[in-house]
């Protein structure tokens, strides 16, 4: 009985540093994206393979959690790109107050882009704002496709479902449609693209997708 406030106390002394990350995100006009899934579902590798798409001047960072090592960091760094690995010893979710103690020596004014990756679980994340600009969620056709029905939260929560792995659907009993079908159940307005990080299939649509919301995260020139 005494569990349920304060559970409530936690999350809304996150929901207060997650509204000041969002409003310092917002006066520097930089794009915070939340990336979310399973362990495994291939988030290290939609951002590997995203990094590399992007040019070296490219004002962009990466802050990756996970429960234990640095490798994802390791991973990621060989793109040349700010990357710092968040560990959190055992917390199965990234929390606002790691990201803004994990940015407090990197200057916004260099930045335009944000990239999260929570640590791997489909659950707890979608309950922490991160001040993030929008959650997108992962789902990797080894999965199942009735994932969305079981973990609606996060599906509910997200702007973006990407359905990564897609080198292997012969090889696996997953329904693209199905899946797609069970995320607009959850949540209708929920924007899909299905790609392979092996293969680069559907990256075009990924990436049109983040120039689009990388143009509204910036404030309008005025004028000459
Ligand atoms: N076949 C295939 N394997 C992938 C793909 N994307 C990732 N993987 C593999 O899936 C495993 C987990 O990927 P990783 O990016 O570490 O997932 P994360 O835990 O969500 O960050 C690794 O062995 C990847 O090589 C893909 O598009 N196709
Ligand atoms: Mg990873």
């Amino acid at each position: 009985m005494e569990r349920v406030p304060l559970e409530r106390k936690v999350l809304s002394e996150n929901d207060k540093i997650a509204a000041t990350l969002r409003a310092r995100f917002q006066e520097h006009g930089i794009l915070c994206l939340n990336t979310i899934s399973s362990p495994g579902s291939g988030k290290t590798s939609l951002l590997e393979r995203t990094l590399a798409s992007l040019p070296s001047h490219d004002r962009v960072a990466v802050l990756t959690g996970d429960i234990q090592t640095d490798n994802d960091a390791a991973r990621l760094r060989r793109f040349h790109f700010p990357v710092k690995q968040i560990t959190t010893g055992g917390t199965c979710h990234l929390d606002a107050r790691m990201i803004e103690r994990h940015l407090a020596d990197w200057k916004l004014e260099d930045l335009d882009l944000l990239f999260i990756e929570n640590v791997g679980n489909l659950v707890c994340p979608s309950s922490y704002d991160l001040g993030e600009a929008a959650k997108i969620v992962l789902l990797s056709v080894t999965e199942g496709d009735d994932k969305p029905l079981k973990y609606p939260s996060i599906f509910f929560k997200s702007d973006l479902l990407i359905l990564t792995k897609t080198d292997l659907l012969p090889y696996v009993p997953f329904d693209i449609e199905t899946a797609a079908e069970n995320a607009r159940r959850i949540h209708p307005g929920i924007e899909i693209v299905k790609v392979s990080c092996l293969t680069g299939n559907g990256f075009h649509e990924w990436l049109m997708w983040l120039g689009e919301r990388r143009r509204a995260a910036k404030p309008l020139s005025p004028v000459a």
